[in-house]
């Protein structure tokens, strides 16, 4: 501890000696042709290097669009998410035009009026039309871009007028997720992180007293059938995690102490998904990564196959990139097939 304080002074006062010998050579040299006030030469120089710089960020964004774009996650497998997809697209297209021309304009007055012996700034104190219209133009744009999002976002979160969703809890820990259907009745049981008992294989916290809970059923990973909706309850058991389905567009915080909600409806089965020419080509590119680093004997080699995942999208703790869960969506006849080969939570705490 000492030490490392000592260390640190040092390496302070070096740092604070360096820096006044630069300022003591600064002040010792003679203002000849190394004069601190730019001439015309300079100006003309930093103009060409405004615009030099201006075709750098066009050439890393053209380069980034044509590389990465294949990246981005194939199209969206839940009944909003289309809905969610074209809001994104078209705030990304407004911000996109905005920044390509203002970025132009930046640059290209920054060299046009660059400094120039004998010419003088243009002094106003106030434009009354120019205010206007750079106050209005950008209200008119946000209100319209906020009233959308907030339409979308109620369509999404509080449409719940036809179904029957099938319940299902997500638990969330450090550094898993286990999920919980809420069974025949298709209500969760009471649960509370005081009554986990992992000796008894209650990892939930489950209330045995609760007749609700007894036909629910607690899995490591989630089967849905296509075109039901699912209702999504979360809950916590340490620190802040969240749900994200990105094939689904869905993503809620999962809080300590309290239940959050979320509802989707899945449109496309895993095995659909898997057939379609984006996954397939992503699935043929990091195969060939995997190919790549199994000839080298590395591990995480083996070939990959597409699924769908429920991730966890807050930096949680050291392992957090590893919590993850599979989620297979699939036709209503296999789903009841899963299902029935389930033990639910009455039975296995019979069976302890
Ligand atoms: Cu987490």
């Amino acid at each position: 501890m000492v030490s490392t304080l000592l260390t640190l002074s040092v390496l302070v006062l070096v740092g604070i000696a360096i820096w006044q010998m630069t300022k003591i050579f600064e002040l010792s040299q003679f203002q000849t042709e190394n004069s601190q006030v730019a001439n015309d030469k300079d100006n003309k120089m930093n103009g060409y290097l405004m615009f030099a710089f201006l075709i750098f960020i066009y050439g890393i964004t053209i380069f980034s669009l044509v590389k990465y774009t294949k990246v981005l996650l194939p199209e969206a497998a839940s009944a909003h998410g289309s809905d969610y997809d074209t809001l994104m697209w078209i705030s990304m297209a407004i911000i996109f035009f905005v920044q390509t021309l203002t970025q132009a304009l930046l640059h290209y007055f920054a060299y046009k009026y660059h400094g120039k012996e004998g010419r003088k700034a243009l002094f106003f104190a106030d434009n009354d039309k120019l205010e206007l219209i750079w106050t209005i133009i950008p209200v008119i744009t946000l209100a319209g871009l906020i009233l959308y999002g907030l339409y979308t976002w109620t369509e999404i979160m509080f449409d719940n007028a036809e179904d029957d969703p099938i319940t299902i809890e997500l638990y969330a820990q450090q550094f898993n997720w286990t999920a919980r259907y809420a069974g025949e009745d298709n209500v969760l049981g009471d649960a509370n992180v005081r009554l986990i008992d992992i000796d008894n294989a209650n990892i939930l916290g489950i209330d045995t007293a609760d007749p609700n809970a007894n036909d629910d059923v607690i899995v490591k990973e989630i089967h849905i059938p296509v075109g039901r909706k699912v209702h999504f309850k979360m809950r916590s058991q340490d620190v802040l995690h969240s749900a994200y389905f990105p094939h689904f567009r869905a993503q809620m915080n999962c809080v300590p102490g309290m239940v959050t909600e979320f509802a989707f409806t899945p449109t496309i089965t895993t095995a659909d998904m898997r057939q379609k020419k984006e996954i397939q080509d992503k699935v043929k590119r990091i195969n060939a990564i995997r190919a790549e680093k199994a000839a080298k004997g590395e591990p995480n080699s083996d070939p990959w196959e597409f699924d769908y995942v429920l991730l966890c999208n807050k930096i949680c703790g050291k392992s957090h990139y590893n919590m993850q869960m599979r989620i297979v969506v699939e036709t209503e006849e296999e789903y009841n097939k899963w299902m029935a080969e389930q033990s639910t939570f009455g039975k296995s705490i019979a069976a302890n």
